[in-house]
């Protein structure tokens, strides 16, 4: 499947707007065909948004379950003989589709894109019935997991992993066509050798028996630099302009499926000529050492929740851009595909992960405690969630695996990790990461409760990504003590041989609150706590990467814990800097790492 864009021979017509909507409070909707004709009942809710925080009911806010979407839509009459598609970027946590009536489409897993073929089911010209039954439960086998418990007033669901469970269409739905022969998926490798580049493609393309690939690549000026034929090959460059962090530069691959002079179809592909590699303890971009300087972030805003909104995504990039930061990580699940496209522009660095968090029994909210269930056994995650997770991996690459500024996958957050059962869930999980992708590394991010020594999964991966909270969860208000146990663990972790990245350090800070002695949840605290981690990675040469925790507040389940959500944030919700944002600008503006 390759995304939808406007091409020479391809169109796309956006299906944003206000849809119909209905909670399926009761389950019934499938059972009463609500796809097959107009959904009753219903109510106007936005395309794309998280519904939650629109409506001022904890009932909706909180509902899980079947959720109803409907619109109608007027297939453009020009699309004669075209196949015609639907696609979808983010159904949270999956959906069925049907189209007047007909099912087309069924897909796992919230955050990643997929495709209905309507070529039989529409015809040009036609106004037609878009249904999608969208569903935000969590289970064992869901990823990530989460499981429905009964209780005295109703059933409750419960997730382990610390952010607000957000659900709807959170990216836009397109309406397509393309033709009948067709691209279906092309690849790019890129290589550096001294002043020249080399850019490998491979194309799929399906119907096309007799046709031919054409690929030509320009540069940002639109002048042709290389071209090539065949479904696969290597186009040279000999004087590159590489794509570097905070100084991107996008060729453009146009990649045609030809019948001899005739262009059939056309897809284009944009094109970062950059390496990525692991050196003994080292991170290297085009073979220079490279010092990972951000956030982990999340796709979360003031009402619209999770949905994805280019003009919030400017300015969080705007920020990213004051602050000095260079790099990223999409925890705790895959961000919207324009956001990964503004990275690619910017030349932020990306450590990309799936949304497999929650995966540890042990922690909830920031709460420690077994909570009465075993991570990994037969009735909890289980082989069948290990399935998932794989799909869910191969998912990710094939939709990411284009993007320069994806330098890591991280295949999880903060999983058990110090058990066998963990050690056989994530061994074949490496192996599906990296037989999808042979030239990334591949991760995933350790917690705390799994300290050196004890963690049985960090052995599969080519870096070592950590989340410390010494002087938060840990000897809260002890700096002293935080600081003796976070330089011992480091130095544990610095002996394996490989670069290490810390993934989430950060204090939770009530912004305004002001403390001398500094205390914790005050701006006080978060800058000195934040000046200790500092101290500690400047320690260390194997440390190459601090991604503090997080970008901005954030919302989560409540509990008493969080105070209106995370607010671990350097930013506030609403994207204003607390005293720890300027402390990371002055740090990492004059020259960290
Ligand atoms: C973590 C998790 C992250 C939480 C954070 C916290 O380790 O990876 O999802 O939000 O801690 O603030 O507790």
């Amino acid at each position: 499947m390759l995304r939808t864009q406007d091409s020479a021979t391809r169109e796309r017509k956006n299906l944003s707007g206000l849809w119909d909507f209905r909670l399926d409070r009761d389950g019934e909707g499938r059972n009463q065909r609500w796809f097959d004709g107009p959904l009753t009942g219903a109510r106007k809710m936005p395309v794309p948004a998280s519904f939650n925080d629109l409506v001022t009911d904890r009932e909706t806010r909180e509902f899980f379950g079947d959720i109803w979407y409907q619109t109608t839509v007027r297939v453009p009459r020009g699309w004669a003989d075209q196949r015609i598609t639907l696609q979808v970027e983010s159904a949270t946590h999956r959906a069925t589709v049907w189209v007047d009536g007909v099912e087309v489409a069924s897909h796992e897993g919230g955050y990643l894109p997929f495709e209905a073929d309507l070529t039989d089911v529409v015809a040009p010209g036609q106004l037609v019935r878009i249904t999608l039954c969208v569903n935000n439960s969590l289970s064992f086998q869901s990823v990530p997991p989460g499981v429905v418990e009964d209780s005295p007033a109703g059933p409750r669901l419960k997730y382990w992993h610390d952010f607000f469970n957000y659900a709807g269409i959170h990216r836009p739905m397109w309406l397509q066509s393309t033709p009948r022969a067709h691209l279906d998926d092309v690849t790019v490798v890129t290589g550096l050798d001294g002043a020249a580049g080399t850019v490998a493609w491979t194309a799929a393309a399906v119907d096309a028996d007799g046709l031919d690939v054409r690929v030509q690549l320009r540069d940002e000026d639109g002048a042709e630099v290389a071209s090539g034929t065949g479904p696969q090959g290597e186009l040279g460059i000999e004087q590159v302009r590489p794509w570097r962090p905070l100084d991107a530069y996008l060729y453009d691959l146009e990649v045609q499926l030809v019948d001899g002079d005739r262009v059939v179809d056309s897809f284009h592909q944009p094109v970062g000529v950059r390496t990525v590699e692991v050196r003994g303890t080292q991170f290297l971009i085009n073979g220079e050492p490279f010092y990972f300087k951000g956030f982990g972030m999340h796709e979360d805003h003031i009402t619209i929740g999770k949905q994805h909104c280019p003009a919030s995504m400017v300015r969080d990039f705007e920020l990213l851009g004051w602050i000095g930061a260079n790099s990223l990580r999409t925890s705790h699940y895959p961000y919207s595909e324009e956001f990964m496209d503004y990275a690619d522009r910017m030349g932020f660095v990306v450590i990309d992960e799936t949304p497999a968090v929650g995966m540890n029994m042990a922690i909830g909210g920031g709460i420690a405690g077994t909570q009465g269930y075993v991570t990994f056994s037969p009735e909890t995650i289980n082989d069948q969630t290990c399935e998932v997770h794989a799909q869910t991996i191969r998912e990710l690459v094939a939709r990411d695996k284009n993007h320069p500024c994806v330098v890591i996958w991280s295949i999880a957050n903060e999983p058990e990790s110090t058990t066998e059962a963990a050690e056989a869930y994530f061994r074949p999980l490496f192996d599906v990461a990296r037989a999808a992708d042979p030239t990334r590394p591949v991760g995933f991010v350790n917690v705390m409760l799994a300290p050196h020594g004890q963690c049985r999964v960090s052995q599969f991966a080519d870096v070592i990504m950590l989340n410390r909270y010494y002087g938060w969860y840990v000897h809260t208000d002890d700096l002293a003590n935080a600081e003796i146990a976070m330089r011992t663990e480091t130095a544990g972790w610095a002996s394996e041989g490989k670069p290490i990245i810390f993934t989430e350090y950060g204090a939770d800070t009530y912004a305004g609150l002001h403390q001398l002695p500094a205390a914790p949840w005050s701006e006080d605290y978060q800058v000195d706590y934040l000046d200790l981690q500092h101290k500690i990675f400047d320690e260390f040469d194997e440390v190459v990467g601090e991604q503090m925790w997080n970008f901005a507040d954030f919302a989560t389940t409540s509990g008493i814990m969080r105070v209106g959500g995370n607010k671990k944030g350097a930013f506030t919700r609403d994207r204003q800097p607390k005293a720890a944002a300027h402390q990371l600008r002055q740090r990492w503006t004059g020259g960290a790492g």
